[in-house]
Parts: C-alpha cells; structure tokens; sequence
C-alpha cells in the first residue's frame, strides 16, 4: 500500500515537473531572450516595435524621393512643373495646362542670373542666381496661350521666352 502511493505521488510529480519545464523552455525559445526573467512581458513588448520603426522609415521615404524625379505631375487639382532658365532660353519652353488647375512651378536658374514672369496670371518669381530655385504657385483660370518671359536684361529679346497653354 505505502510503496504504491509513492510511485503514483512519484510519477505525478515528474509529470508536473516534465510538462512544466517543457512549457517554459518553449516561452523561453519563442521569446528569442535569454536572459529575461520577463517570459509574458518580452513577447509582447518587442513584437510592435520592428513593426512600428518600419512603417516610420518607409512613409517619408518615396514621397521624398519621388518628387524630384518627375518633371510635371497632377497631385489632385496641382500640377506641378519644373522649368530650368538659362541663358536665352527656358525648358522646357511650352507649358501646357487645364483650366482651374493650380500650377505649382518651380523655377530654377542652370547659369545666370534669370527670373520667370506669366503676367496673365500675376505669376512671378524673384530674380534668382546660377542654381537657385523658386517655386511659384497660382491657379489658371482662364483659357488662351499666353506667353512667359525673363525680365532681365534683354533676355526676353534674346529669346529667352515661352508659351503657357491653358485649355478648356
Ligand atoms: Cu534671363
């Protein structure tokens, strides 16, 4: 009788140590953290922060570096163009555009010292040096072909000028 009990309270107690030791060294593998006393908390609070610095790294990432690539893109209701000015020319030197849309321009000079000017629609920029850049915003809210020009100097007689087409 008594040699019976021991070996049932024997068995019990390894089986309780076995299923025990299993469960924790498992926790302790998934945890990836050996040293941790903090076998529930460790999972739990390294799991959202890979996940949480990605999606901080990626979002400003292809905004950043997908604007200056392109050379005219409709965001929405802005177009967005870029002309370069150098001496006696623009580039590019036809601009088209639909009427009502708002028309960020960003004006850079490639040498000298150039400005770019669309009087129709009070678009103008500062006089600017080699390798600077304005931009400009305005919205067309007129329909025609309008001409845009350098005003320094003789520029705007040496040819430095361009058409802006708004259509309907
Ligand atoms: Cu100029």
């Amino acid at each position: 009788m008594n040699k019976s009990w021991l070996v049932i309270g024997g068995v019990l107690v390894l089986g309780v140590l076995l299923v025990g030791g299993g469960v924790w060294w498992l926790q302790r593998r998934e945890s990836g953290q050996p040293g941790t006393g903090g076998i529930f908390e460790g999972p739990s609070v390294v799991t959202p922060s890979p996940l949480e610095e990605e999606g901080l790294m990626v979002t400003p990432g292809p905004t950043t570096a997908v604007l200056p690539e392109e050379e005219s893109e409709v965001t929405g209701n802005v177009k967005k163009i870029v002309v370069e000015g150098s001496s006696f020319k623009f580039s590019p030197n036809t601009i088209k555009v639909k009427k009502g849309e708002t028309v960020e321009l960003a004006f850079r000079s490639l040498d000298a010292i150039h400005d770019f000017n669309l009087d129709e629609f009070e678009a103008q920029t500062n006089q600017i040096g080699e390798g600077e850049e304005e931009v400009i915003e305005f919205t067309v809210n007129k329909v025609g072909t309008f001409e845009f020009y350098c005003s320094v100097a003789n520029h705007r007689q040496m040819g430095m000028k361009g058409k802006f087409v708004v259509e309907p």
